[in-house]
């Protein structure tokens, strides 16, 4: 009795202090509570000694952020939020051009580099600056530099002299004969050309540090098994120790040292070379390590194997920014934009390829496979500043790292990109980091879907859909049905900050991860439009990662065919999230196993922040927040635990507004899902206390006015 009067004075002293900030029921909270877990048991933290598990301490190649990420999966939105964020902020067109000042350096590539390539695939770096120092002699700086690059590529100015007299004695010198080369170039152009060409002689140097234990008849063995890599690794068919092999011997922080000063050299140089004016001229060098060549001429060319290109007149044809057993560093500044044809295009293997396309003009590329942005033990990079540009190649591109590093960086413009086969668009094969990053513009994303064109017939849609591997895809090798030698996928993203989207694809795409693999779609703004088949849309297989975050606008998500396994689907030790931002109105239409649904030991989470939403799955089928159920989950098998002891969580949440939960019967027209609505809850299974394995639990709930509080430190865009 005595103690109601001071409970009053607490909860009037309450009262009258104002709240710092409105406080607010956290949807995650609410499920969390109803299943009876915390958030710290979301996600997977194996042990070695589960049998049948394949622990990441016996799986080679796990890039240094998976296990953590695996073991926090709400933590996937800040993952691919800042990602976004880094190509929101730096892949501006006018931040490209930028001068540097005193205080900055303003090296967007080289941290675009790091943020989205490096810091996922090693760490190392932490984007403070490239350290470019170039230099130049202050008389004759580009001759100078000239003599530099054939010193250090091996073949310094010398003649053929015997008994102390050389015998053609009517020809110039060496020097006399470079310095006429030189004064072709106009003179504002030489000390910008100086610097280009210390610079990447410096990161050369890097990189070859970088690969000093991998020897020539490894290189060439790594190229001839290019042919067959993509198809056979997945499944694990055709091992080739090659890629072992050269993986023991690579320095990575060396090797990715001088790819990132390449790749800062030349947005250094974009700035320094002054635009438009010049006279017509032609400068070609030719040095062990390629050609050198500086083009301002009325004629088309292509250099068979370049050092560098530097194209102020947009005739570059042939191979540019691409790499060879012999040419660790390949670079082309194309000044009027890229010029067409299809060649080898900024491809990175064993080394740098880097190409760079300046302007508003509208560019087209095109190749055939490991190209537009492909690197493999090395960095490939294709940035392009703006225009309207459209990407066509095969496979193995787009933003694609196999071992390695490839960025395709679109600063502006309306873009179309057309993968024909798969593994590109945002593609993170084994030990790789792959990004393709679109800052502005309306742009369509196309991966060719049908299997009688593509190739990759998949059976999980009876062999009609090809498994593309695309648009925000992290792919491992799978050894443990085969050979054994199994490589940990890597992370693929496929960034997209702004404008009206269109992406469309097959089979394993759309935020997928497999083995190990992490893929991520981001899309940062605008009505975005997603159409797709099975494992797709923030899904995986298989000790993975997959998310799909779009973060506004009204957008419609649509799988086709066989139509499952997405939409916040995982399988097998995977987490797989949807995560729709904003107070978008939203479609989101599946047949089977789709939305918010958890299968073999997953985490799936799928949430709608706001808008009037409309949801569609066929009648019978699980989804909308939910588990599958297995005898092992409750009976540990008698010969391993993983499956025991593992746990499962499906979550569906929405947010806000009037929504639409419909099943589409056998026959006739969808009707309202008899427990899904506005303002209900449905399918809880809370963790059964008695319960000696892991948990499996769902939650689903419309929630009025709800918020996620994981979301709300992350501004709306
Ligand atoms: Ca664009
Ligand atoms: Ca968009
Ligand atoms: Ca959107
Ligand atoms: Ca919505």
């Amino acid at each position: 009795m005595a103690t109601r009067p001071l409970a009053l004075l607490l909860l009037a002293a309450c009262a009258a202090v104002p709240a710092r900030s409105e406080p607010f029921p956290d949807a995650i909270a609410e499920a969390l509570a109803a299943m009876g877990i915390a958030e710290k048991d979301l996600g997977y933290r194996p042990l070695a000694h589960w049998g049948r598990y394949p622990h990441p301490r016996t799986i080679p190649h796990v890039l240094p952020f998976f296990e953590d990420l695996h073991a926090r999966p709400l933590d996937t939105y800040g993952f691919a939020r800042t990602l976004g964020n880094a190509v929101d902020e730096l892949l501006q067109p006018a931040k490209l051009r930028e001068a540097p000042d005193a205080k900055d350096r303003k090296e967007s590539l080289f941290r675009l580099g790091v943020v989205l390539g490096t810091d996922r695939l090693l760490g190392a770096f932490r984007g403070y600056s490239a350290n470019l120092d170039p230099q130049p002699w202050d008389r004759e700086p580009l001759l100078h530099a000239c003599e530099t690059l054939l010193e250090r590529s091996g073949k310094p100015l010398r003649r053929p002299m015997s008994f102390g007299a050389q015998f053609a004695k009517e020809e110039p010198s060496p020097r006399a004969k470079l310095r006429t080369e030189v004064d072709k170039v106009p003179g504002p152009l030489q000390l910008p050309l100086a610097r280009l060409l210390l610079n990447l002689i410096e990161a050369r140097e890097w990189i070859d540090l970088g690969l000093r234990d991998v020897p020539f008849e490894m290189r060439e063995r790594l190229f001839a098994a290019l042919p067959r890599l993509l198809e056979e690794t997945p499944d694990g068919m055709g091992y080739d120790p090659v890629f072992d092999d050269i993986a023991k011997g690579i320095d990575g922080p060396s090797l990715y040292y001088g790819c990132l000063k390449a790749l800062q050299a030349v947005q250094d140089a974009r700035r320094e070379v002054p635009e438009g004016g010049h006279p017509a001229f032609v400068f070609r060098l030719d040095t062990p390590w390629g050609a050198v060549r500086f083009d301002n001429g009325a004629e088309e060319f292509a250099e068979e194997g370049p050092f560098l290109v530097v194209d102020l007149a947009g005739r570059a044809r042939g191979p540019l920014g691409a790499t060879a057993p012999r040419r660790s560093l390949s670079v082309a500044l194309l000044l009027a934009g890229a010029g067409g044809g299809k060649a080898p295009l900024a491809s990175g293997i064993l080394g740098c390829g880097v190409v760079y396309a300046a302007g508003d003009a509208g560019s087209s590329y095109a190749t055939d496979r490991y190209g537009l942005g492909f690197g493999m033990f090395g960095l490939g990079a294709l940035v392009d500043e703006g225009g309207d540009d459209s990407y066509e190649m095969a496979a193995g591109g787009m933003g694609a790292g196999v071992f390695g590093i490839g960025l395709l960086l679109d600063a502006g413009g309306n873009d179309a990109y057309r993968l024909l086969e798969g593994d590109g668009q945002g593609f993170g094969g084994p030990g790789g980091v792959g990004v393709l990053a679109d800052r502005s513009g309306d742009d369509t994303y196309f991966a060719e879907r049908d299997a009688a064109k593509a190739g990759r017939a998949d059976y999980h849609s009876a062999d009609k859909v090809a498994a593309n591997n695309a648009q925000g895809a992290g792919f491992g090798r799978r050894g443990d049905g085969s050979d054994g030698h199994s490589w940990a996928g890597g992370l693929g993203a496929l960034l997209d900050a702004e404008g009206k989207d269109t992406y469309e694809a097959g089979n394993f795409s759309q935020g997928i991860g497999y083995w190990y693999g992490t893929g991520i779609l981001w899309d940062g703004r605008g009505d975005d439009v997603y159409e797709s088949v099975y494992f797709t849309q923030g899904s995986g297989a298989h000790f993975a990662i997959g998310a799909l975050v779009d973060e506004a606008g009204n957008d419609r998500h649509t799988l086709l065919e066989n139509a499952g396994a997405g939409l916040g689907f995982g399988w097998d030790v995977v987490n797989a999230l949807l995560i729709d931002r904003g107070a978008g109105s939203d479609r989101y239409e599946a047949k089977i196993i789709s939305t918010g649904l958890a299968e073999v030991r997953s985490n799936a989470f799928f949430l709608d922040e706001g808008g009037d939403d409309t949801y569609v799955l066929d009648a019978g089928t699980k989804g909308f927040g939910d588990v599958d159920e297995r005898k092992e989950y409750t009976d540990p098998p008698k010969t391993s635990t993983a499956s025991f002891e593992l746990t499962q969580v499906g979550v569906f949440l929405d947010l806000g507004g009037k929504d639409a939960y419909l099943r589409r019967p056998k026959e006739g027209e969808p009707a309202p899902d008899p427990e899904a609505g506005d303002n209900r809850r449905w399918n809880l299974r809370a963790r059964d206390p008695r319960a000696a394995g892991g948990f499996n639990v769902s939650f689903a709930a419309d929630v009025e006015g709800g918020k996620a509080r994981f979301l709300v430190p992350w501004p709306a865009r």
